[in-house]
């Protein structure tokens, strides 16, 4: 048995990466090396190729895998485009691997497509090698050690503000094969057991699909987790069919059953090979669409746009990009995501935000197959792909997954968000020193003034008080203050009674000397309102008040039936 590693071969277009799958691998799977003719007329990797290496195991996992029952260490090389253009497999590819090589073009140093696969690497797995390729090109000795020299500083710096572990650089030329011997010795030296789940619902992204005739459809892909025995039956969730298992082989050697992390081809009962491609084959019943979620956001620091609520997102999934609308709020607590919260409102991400947790509703434009802590990434495709600034805005794991195709009439109105409004007015005149009239915050016709009454406000001057009670009629209310207000506050509010008219300002309505005139007034306070325009028909909202703000879905997700066509 092998201990299967994916390995993820990642870099700027034309940095090498199919030059260096061939180099490494014994074994071709029937997608590599650019095969696929419209690869070949266009001389760049269009889709994911995959091929493996069989090695020894390394001294250091010797005694656990022996123990575990491995006997070699196979890397499962998955050669990923590097066209800006084709990010979305790209990201698909990161998701399925344990360990990244990152293949710079040592000419060209790093390039803006470098820049995306290092941070698609650090939210996908961050294990990496750096391979310095085309060495051959500077065949100045003296010239090539100091371009080296440099580029290793430059990487090294860029790599101290990363989150990946300590990541060797190995200079090679994939074209002539030198130093290739020492990149697998680093890759063997780096090598791990990963964690695998295999207990839990076996779940397979497809990457390849097609027939053979008599037999059945063969789906090749990587087992996400759980395991897979001959005879199985199983789910191809995006057609609805359940179908059996006939044959599973690995680099054409066939197999009982297959674990997370194998590289795999398994061979079903005959369904159309074009209805599928690309997706998920899984336990029955075990992944649904998903049609909204809630995500606790990592915001990537070297996207530069900005990141707002009601904007649109791509979001990569597994193999499938969606783009979806995004709703920002915040709340206190552990992190974990609860309908029985409270949240603020956030209308855009900022860097203090990077402290806090933020959390994104997520509204897919079309349902996506999905799970509970499914990692997902968060893009802006639809720049300029000769743009060099970064397209990766965020990631995160969903943490609340919804399959209610009518989840704006189920899910939506449970969800407490609120919004920060502040209204402000002023101080008409000091009943007493605790007590205060205030106009201004309410129009003279308002009669939701009730519904204010025992929020707290706060004077410019810095006390802070409790709207009391409605008073008479013009939109005025009194307020209370727990002590008495200092000297000088009440000498400039004109302590009781009017104001004496010489101080009073143009205003119809009598009010008290400039100092105080401007006394904003901050409510915090919730009150919907149907008539407001604002898809969130939020007025003014409170993170304390118990009334919610109501949310209104900006995608009508297309019927059920729709799925997947
Ligand atoms: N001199 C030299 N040329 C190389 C080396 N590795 C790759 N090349 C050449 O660089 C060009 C691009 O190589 P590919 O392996 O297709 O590059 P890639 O990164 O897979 O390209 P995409 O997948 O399209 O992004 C080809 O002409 C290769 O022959 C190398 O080590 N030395
Ligand atoms: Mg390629």
């Amino acid at each position: 048995m092998y201990l299967n590693l994916n390995i993820g071969i990642l870099g700027h277009v034309d940095s090498g990466k199919t030059t260096l799958a061939r180099a490494l691998s014994a074994i071709a799977s029937t997608a590599a090396f650019d095969k696929n003719p419209q690869s070949q007329e266009r001389g760049i990797t269009l889709d994911l190729g995959f091929s493996a290496l069989q090695v020894d195991l390394p001294e250091h996992l010797r005694e656990q895998c022996e123990a575990a029952g491995y006997e070699k260490l196979q890397y499962t090389f998955v050669d990923c485009p590097g066209h800006a253009s084709l990010i979305r497999t790209i990201i698909g590819g990161a998701q399925i691997i344990d360990m990244m090589l990152l293949v710079i073009d040592s000419e060209k140093g790093i390039q803006p497509q470098t820049a995306e696969c290092l941070i698609i690497g650090e939210l996908t797995c961050r294990k990496m090698i750096v391979v310095l390729n085309k060495v051959d090109v500077l065949r100045d000795p003296a010239a090539q050690k100091k371009t080296l020299d440099r580029l290793r500083k430059g990487i090294a710096g860029v790599l101290s503000k990363m989150a990946f572990d300590e990541t060797p650089i190995v200079a090679i030329s994939a074209a002539t094969g030198e130093n290739l011997s020492l990149l697998v010795d680093t890759m063997k030296s780096k090598s791990f057991i990963p964690q695998r789940n295999v207990k839990l619902p076996f779940m397979f992204a497809v990457d390849h699909c097609f027939a053979i005739k008599g037999q059945g459809t063969v789906c090749t892909g990587t087992v996400l987790q759980g395991t897979l025995n001959l005879g199985d039956e199983v789910e191809i969730p995006k057609l609805k069919l359940q179908r059996k298992i006939k044959s599973i082989q690995m680099f054409r050697k066939s197999y009982q059953s297959i674990r997370q992390g194998d590289r795999a081809g398994v061979c079903i009962t005959q369904f159309d090979p074009k209805s599928l491609e690309r997706g998920i084959v899984c336990a029955p019943n075990h992944i649904q669409h998903v049609y909204a979620a809630i995500v606790r956001l990592c915001s990537v620091k070297y996207y530069k746009r900005p990141i707002k609520s009601k904007a649109k997102f791509h979001i990569t999934c597994g193999y499938e990009t969606v783009l979806a609308t995004v709703l920002l709020f915040t709340g206190a607590g552990d992190g974990a995501f609860s309908t029985t919260q409270q949240y603020e409102f956030v209308d855009e991400l900022s860097t203090d935000d990077r402290d806090r947790f933020v959390f994104a509703l997520l509204e897919f434009e079309h349902p996506i197959l999905a799970f509970q802590d499914a990692l997902i990434i968060g893009s802006k495709l639809d720049t300029d792909v000769h743009a060099t600034d970064c397209r990766i805005a965020f990631s995160g794991r969903l943490a609340h997954i919804v399959r209610d195709s009518k989840y704006t009439e189920t899910f939506l109105p449970e969800l407490q968000i609120y919004k920060h409004k502040t209204k402000s007015g002023t101080i008409q005149r000091a009943v007493n020193d605790q007590e205060l009239i205030a106009v201004g915050l309410f129009k003279k016709t308002a009669n939701n003034r009730q519904a204010f009454v025992g929020l707290q406000v706060s004077l410019s001057s810095g006390e802070r008080g409790v709207i009391e009670d409605t008073f008479g009629a013009s939109g005025k209310v009194k307020l209370r203050f727990p002590e008495p207000l200092p000297e000088d506050v009440l000498s400039r509010l004109g302590a009781k009674g009017p104001p004496p008219a010489e101080a009073c300002s143009s205003s119809s309505m009598p009010i008290c000397r400039e100092t105080v005139l401007s006394v904003p007034i901050e409510s915090l306070i919730m009150s919907s309102c149907s008539s407001c325009p604002d898809r969130m028909r939020c007025c003014v909202a409170s993170v304390s008040s118990t009334k919610r703000l109501e949310l209104e879905s900006s995608t009508a997700p297309p019927p059920p039936d729709d799925v997947g066509t």
